[in-house]
């Protein structure tokens, strides 16, 4: 008799997103013709770059002739995008080499996957609120108790503090906890932690012997150069931090896929030598995953190039241009709002102490703006509101122009 996976059912609710789909699809049925603005999942919306378009078109005319064609790559992904992913690390100062480098199908998966290689007893940290991928993958894996209603949290896991009075960055854990996922810049408030924050973390890492499982998926999105892009920029990091990062955000991805992880060769844990962490992600990888899409990695690779980086960096500025219409409105209206300076969301304290849930039922018949709410992040989320600055900029101009002009405050 086969048996389902019991951990599943443990999960609190629906994943997030389809939520928020499943009301604005009701939203619509009820008011037909009514236009959405849709300032709630974080995804891209502007064309890929022409270097990006350039290295996509080689990649599928190198597959349209025999003697340029490939199959099946390496399961870690191509040597050459790898190397230009070690260049670039060493651009910023971190050294890596190229075999410490995975190449995915995007960070979601790797967030999602990353903790199968640790034992299923390891305690397990987040910072509340969290993308809850985090949270989730560790349910299914039986690393959990059973998710508690009241207090929105699951028995066994820890769960770090995010709200106004730390800055949205926790301190390190005061009880001992083995895998700590840490996102910076942060999804959903949008905080960075700076370099003193982090190195609190790898110490703590270091003196626990725990990991550090580091989202870095919004790291492009710093325009502050004292803040760090990488976990690997402070001191002890390859010894204790996974880095998980993604060319969505990056260079306008989400559709064509494509993300990497770094598991450093130094990276040890209680019962490892080092090279073993490594190792094993190197055998799920190569048990579980046939290798990120060739016709992608030629279009990674062409991001990376001068010109790649340069034609990115525009993309960036522009959903940064678009944070700061939409931070700039909500200040109009005298509203609390974090974010949106070094990272593409904006996190909003709910007026007059509603809901994350109540704020999203009145954003969107007020307003017909969705954004996503703060409790599906986390406990600390609930009263919390986030709005994303992906959108073409007359569509943030129009969202923005209905909330100043509609919301009933
Ligand atoms: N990591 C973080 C912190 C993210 O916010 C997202 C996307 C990803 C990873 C996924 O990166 P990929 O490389 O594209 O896999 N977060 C979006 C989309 C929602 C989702 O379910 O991924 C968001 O709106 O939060």
């Amino acid at each position: 008799m086969a048996r389902i996976n019991e951990h599943y059912k443990k999960l609190s609710a629906g994943y997030l997103f389809p939520e928020i789909g499943r009301r604005m699809a009701a939203f619509q049925k009820d008011n037909p013709g009514v236009k959405v603005h849709r300032l709630g999942i974080g995804n891209t919306t502007e064309p890929l770059t022409p270097a990006v378009v350039e290295g996509l078109k080689e990649a599928v005319e190198k597959l349209s002739k025999p003697e340029t064609y490939t199959g099946y790559g390496d399961e870690q992904g191509e040597e050459e995008l790898r190397l230009a992913l070690a260049r670039f690390y060493g651009s910023r100062s971190v050294k890596l080499d190229a075999d410490e480098i995975f190449i995915s199908d995007g960070a979601k998966a790797d967030a999602a996957n990353i903790q199968s290689i640790f034992g299923r007893d390891n305690r397990v940290a987040f910072q509340d609120p969290a993308y809850p991928v985090y949270v989730d993958s560790n349910v299914i894996a039986g690393r959990s108790g059973s998710f508690d209603g009241g207090s929105g949290t699951y028995a066994g896991f820890l769960y770090m503090t995010c709200v106004a009075e730390n800055g949205f960055i926790p301190e390190p854990p005061q009880e001992k906890a083995d895998l700590i996922y840490i996102c910076s810049p942060n999804n959903p408030t949008g905080a960075v932690a700076t370099r003193e924050e982090l190195q609190k973390f790898v110490d703590y890492a270091r003196e626990n012997k725990a990991v550090i499982i580091f989202d870095a998926a919004y790291s492009e999105y710093i325009t502050d150069s004292s803040l760090p892009r990488s976990i690997y920029e402070v001191d002890g990091a390859e010894e204790c931090a996974v880095e998980i990062n993604s060319f969505s955000k990056f260079a306008g991805f989400t559709g064509v896929r494509l993300g990497w992880s770094v598991v450093p060769k130094a990276l040890v844990v209680e019962d490892s030598e080092p090279g073993e962490v490594h190792k094993l992600w190197f055998r799920r990888q190569t048990t579980f995953f046939n290798g990120a899409s060739n016709i992608a990695q030629q279009g990674g690779l062409a991001a990376l190039t001068d010109a790649g980086l340069a034609e990115s960096a525009g993309l960036i500025d522009y959903y940064m241009e678009n944070a700061a219409v939409i931070r700039e409105g909500l200040h109009q209206l005298g509203l609390t709002v974090y974010g949106g300076v070094n990272a593409p969301y904006l996190w909003l304290k709910a007026p007059g102490g509603l809901s994350s849930w109540d704020f999203f039922d009145k954003l969107l018949n007020e307003t017909q703006v969705v954004g996503t709410p703060g409790s599906g992040f986390g406990p600390s989320g609930e009263g919390y509101f986030r709005l994303s600055a992906f959108g073409h900029r007359e569509d943030i101009e129009a969202a923005v122009q209905s909330i100043v002009n509609n919301l009933k405050l």
